[in-house]
């Protein structure tokens, strides 16, 4: 049934590509969309992610920063876990393949296999051909899948803790998972793995929560593009008084009310004096407030530039904006 639904969500997105659908019922009940992404065929193709814990929907935007932000309802994993879970092949278009071997450079990269040769483990076998039969391409053991925890982590964004964060999606339809280098990946990946549907759409509610983006730029962008709230921290060097210092701005960002839109809160100073790295709470309550949110993303932008070698974010949001 659901290599059904799968197959007719690709159909979709063929048909749709060639403009020729306007309106698919999806025969499935919106409980078992968790994890699923859908695309909404009658807005455009516009993609949503359905978290895989309770049926809300998040907004997926192309790009880095959206990617970022999906990164926020990932699981950490470790790499033990990880090669339990079968791996599927998706790339972009054109991306680098060093060896040719059919696997690009960056999924080698979080593989763990080599980019500059197509045989890593030099046992006859190609490191695609082991991945497409099941072998381990790293040494000469088969693959041991785990079908149980494959099926508790149909729909889940899966984070390599042990590793640099790599992400990948386990495709709930086939139970494989699929790296998301970055966000063109992501996007790739959400696109050709997606489930269409109709105005039905609408009985799956907004995702409620708040994104928390830390210190990740990208992450704050893409919350304000997809309308999430978010609470993040922006750390900027900046000369204070002939010294530098850093400067720990926190913001908490609500998408749906204006009036706690962009509080922006100028909370540490880090410096070192005489040696001694010190931290002091310099103030609180730096608020500015504005409803143009196009300016706070140019604002975020030039801070992810490094674009405030004499302000502090703060100050360049309150003289956009003028202080309450
Ligand atoms: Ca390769
Ligand atoms: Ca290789
Ligand atoms: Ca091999
Ligand atoms: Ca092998």
């Amino acid at each position: 049934m659901r290599s059904r639904i799968f197959l007719a969500g690709c159909l979709l997105i063929f048909l749709s590509t060639l403009g020729g659908v306007s309106a698919v019922r999806a025969a499935i009940s919106m409980d078992h969309t968790r994890g699923y992404i859908l695309l909404h065929v009658n807005s455009l193709g516009a993609a949503w992610y359905v978290l895989p814990t309770k049926t809300e929907r998040f907004y997926i935007k192309n790009g880095d920063a959206a990617y970022s932000a999906l990164r926020n309802f990932g699981l950490g994993i470790t790499d033990a876990d990880l090669w339990q879970i079968p791996i599927g092949i998706q790339q972009p278009a054109g991306v680098m393949d060093n060896d040719q071997d059919g696997l690009a450079d960056k999924l080698e990269e979080a593989l763990g296999t080599n980019n500059t040769n197509t045989d890593s483990d030099n046992d006859g076998y190609s490191d695609l051909d082991e991945l497409n039969n099941s072998y381990n391409p790293l040494n000469s053991t088969k693959l041991t899948i785990n079908t149980e925890l494959v099926d508790r982590l149909k729909g889940y964004i899966l984070l390599q803790v042990e590793s640099r964060g790599e992400a990948w999606y386990v495709n709930p339809a086939d139970g494989k998972r699929y790296y998301m280098a970055d966000g063109d990946w992501a996007y790739e990946i959400m696109r050709l793995k997606s489930l269409g549907i109709n105005d039905d759409i609408a009985q799956i509610p907004l995702y409620d929560g708040v994104l928390q983006c830390d210190q990740s730029i990208d992450c704050m962008i893409g919350s304000i593009e997809v309308f999430t709230d978010f609470e993040g921290v922006v750390v900027s060097d900046i000369s204070l008084f002939g010294q530098q210092v850093q400067v720990w701005s926190k913001l908490e960002y609500s998408a749906t009310s204006v009036a706690s839109r962009y509080p922006w809160t100028w909370t540490t100073l880090r410096q070192t004096v005489n040696g001694v790295e010190q931290e002091n709470v310099v103030g609180t309550g730096q608020h500015c407030r504005s409803n143009h949110y196009t300016d706070l993303i140019d604002v975020l932008s030039e801070v992810k530039l490094g674009n405030y070698s004499t302000e502090t974010p703060s100050t360049m949001l309150c003289e956009s904006f003028g202080t309450e």
